[in-house]
């Protein structure tokens, strides 16, 4: 099993300096956030970017295609920024923020469009997309904070995607964290979704709280969840999201892989 990490922790760094830490601390892939915006690269600067990339012995495993919310055009440029680095997945994120309840199944129709057109953009360039659930935002406003579903929030949503629209190249991100603060079942979700997990975040979540702490901090079961992906023959990438640690990225990075690399050998998955 291979581990990755997301590259939003490293958000006051440049994609390259990025790219030399994460090969340093010890990881196989690197997953591209929209912190680092290599898409705005020349087609030649990605091609540096990826020679690079492979000489340190490193797969982009992931980009986020996603603002969160679904933006055509910055998806697009996404996927074909993701293509020029010889990555095989682009995250399509979690479909727009419900701002009117029922307005619910307009947004459904929107964001079901949208991700057809998306697959088929991502299929011509041999990538697979793919939707994350995620839970509910905070928005401040004048009148005190609101919180805000997303429209993919849960695995039913994601079950609703799958079976809507009708992609070969449409799979899904299991943000395993994002199941904990929805009192969401792990294992269950992994059994569910089985073949069509394409990529996989892991973090620490404390008392079901939507903050990305380093794996083995809190309620995940992490060595339980290694377990059933092996189970089910997941052959991608597990990516540690850490949000943003902005004082000591690589002090919280290096904690996570030999957290995970320690139950790797544990499990004899290494
Ligand atoms: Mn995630």
């Amino acid at each position: 099993m291979r581990l990755a990490l997301n590259s939003s922790v490293y958000v006051k760094y440049p994609i390259e300096d990025t790219i030399k830490f994460v090969s340093k601390l010890g990881y196989d892939g690197i997953e591209i956030a929209r912190t680092h915006p290599f898409h705005e690269l020349s087609k030649r600067d990605r091609e540096k970017l990826r020679n690079m990339i492979e000489a340190l012995g490193l797969k982009v495993c992931a980009v986020q295609g996603a603002t969160p919310y679904l933006d055509l055009e910055f998806a697009k440029k996404r996927i074909d920024a993701a293509a020029d680095v010889g990555c095989p997945v682009v995250n399509l994120g979690c479909g727009n923020l419900v701002m009117e309840d029922d307005k619910r199944e307009e947004y459904w129709a929107e964001v079901l469009e949208n991700l057809g057109q998306l697959a088929r953009y991502a299929d011509d360039r041999g990538i697979t997309v793919a939707v994350e659930s995620e839970p509910p935002v905070m928005v401040p406003g004048t009148q005190g904070h609101s919180y805000y579903e997303r429209l993919i929030g849960r695995t039913e949503d994601v079950q609703r995607v799958l079976s809507e629209v009708k992609a070969e190249n449409l799979g899904v991100l299991l943000d395993i964290g994002h199941l904990y603060v929805m009192e969401e079942n792990p294992l269950y979700a992994i059994e569910k979704l089985k073949d069509k997990i394409v990529h996989v975040h892991i973090e620490g979540i404390v008392d079901r709280v939507h903050c990305h702490f380093v794996p083995g901090r809190g309620e995940v079961d992490c060595e339980a969840v290694l377990k059933a992906l092996h189970e089910i023959e997941y052959k991608g990438f597990i990516s540690v999201e850490l949000g943003p640690h902005m004082r000591d990225p690589n002090r919280v990075v290096l904690e996570s892989i030999q957290y995970l690399k320690g139950l790797l050998y544990k499990l004899e998955l290494v």
